[in-house]
């Protein structure tokens, strides 16, 4: 029952200030506390809580074509990769809070190392979120590197950028199940299609409800498995609804409710396959009551780890 935490404060994924604080937020709302009131043992990543990695940042960190920060986005998943994957080796959970989701880059490629040589197994990801984050470099519109990660994992992007030059394709697309999504790209909606990547949009939430599609979700993530193989979760705090959730950088009307964010969470714990979750896209500095974000950050970690409602 030991948790290993990495805070990651970095925003260089998308241009909005204010979301490196996500994870100090969260801390200051007391995560630890309650975590070990659940009976966890936390142990914190080198000791510390809160990681900016700045003193790795390049001096210069110019556009690669419209490629905003790449060094930096790079040089901290590069980091981040061997903090999760240290935790995980050692049989910890491991909690990621962030910072912007370009940072899964790191959390997957380190919780996929460990997964391979502790069971010989391929991660899977559940990815909650009301974006799908695979635009690779040549279909970007924003240039934001936090609605790019699942391109690199999965092994979209064949041109060498530089910073980003040391990600390894560590995930299938047909071991990723998307939840909440509704802001999807044009040719985002095409790697899906192509790829014939696993999700289910608020429409199918809508349709058939959260539990129907969590049950779908882990019986899909099932089949074919000899053993029962070990899920991450990474979910974006904009999958929430912004009357639920305001604090974050790119919301979208028709999100997830209170319960069904929870409910997901609650789902894939019963499941005792998740082995990592990331937190992400908490922004304090935006909103109108970022405590109620904040609060709903730490509820859904607790989620996800067990807390029971009875
Ligand atoms: C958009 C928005 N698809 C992009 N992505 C966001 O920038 O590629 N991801 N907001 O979280
Ligand atoms: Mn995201
Ligand atoms: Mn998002
Ligand atoms: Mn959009």
């Amino acid at each position: 029952r030991e948790i290993g935490i990495t805070c990651v404060a970095f925003s260089g994924g998308q241009p909005r200030p204010g979301v490196d604080l996500g994870p100090e937020f969260v801390l200051k709302a007391g995560l630890i506390g309650q975590l070990n009131a659940m009976d966890f043992k936390t142990i914190l990543t080198d000791g510390k809580e809160i990681h900016d990695y700045k003193e790795f940042f390049p001096a210069s960190d110019e556009p690669i074509g419209i490629i905003k920060r790449p060094r930096a986005v790079g040089i901290v998943s590069k980091h981040l990769t061997d903090q999760v994957y240290q935790h995980s080796k050692a049989g910890r959970m491991a909690l990621q809070i962030g910072g912007d989701h370009s940072m899964g880059l790191g959390t997957v490629s380190g919780i996929a190392r460990a997964t391979k040589e502790r069971f010989g197994q391929d991660i899977k990801v559940i990815w909650v979120d009301a974006h799908a984050d695979i635009n690779t470099p040549e279909t970007t519109e924003t240039g934001n590197l936090h609605g790019m990660p699942l391109s690199f994992l999965i092994g979209l992007v064949k041109e060498n950028i530089e910073g980003l030059d040391w990600v390894v394709p560590c995930l299938k697309p047909e071991n990723i199940v998307y939840i909440g999504l509704r802001d999807v790209d044009k040719a985002e909606k095409q790697i899906l299609k192509q790829y014939n990547i696993k999700a289910f949009s608020m429409h199918e939430i809508d349709r058939y409800g959260i539990g129907a599609v969590m049950n779908m979700t882990i019986e899909y993530l099932s089949k074919g498995d000899t053993a029962q193989s070990p899920i991450h979760l990474s979910f974006d705090i904009d999958a929430l609804d912004p009357t639920v959730a305001a604090s974050t950088g790119t919301p979208v009307r028709g999100g997830l409710t209170f319960r069904e964010g929870h409910y997901i969470c609650e789902a894939l714990h019963e499941t005792g396959r998740l082995v990592g979750i990331d937190i992400v896209e908490l922004n304090p500095t935006i909103g109108h009551s970022n405590e109620d974000t904040i609060t709903i950050g730490c509820s859904l970690i607790r989620a996800a780890l067990g807390e029971s409602l009875l």
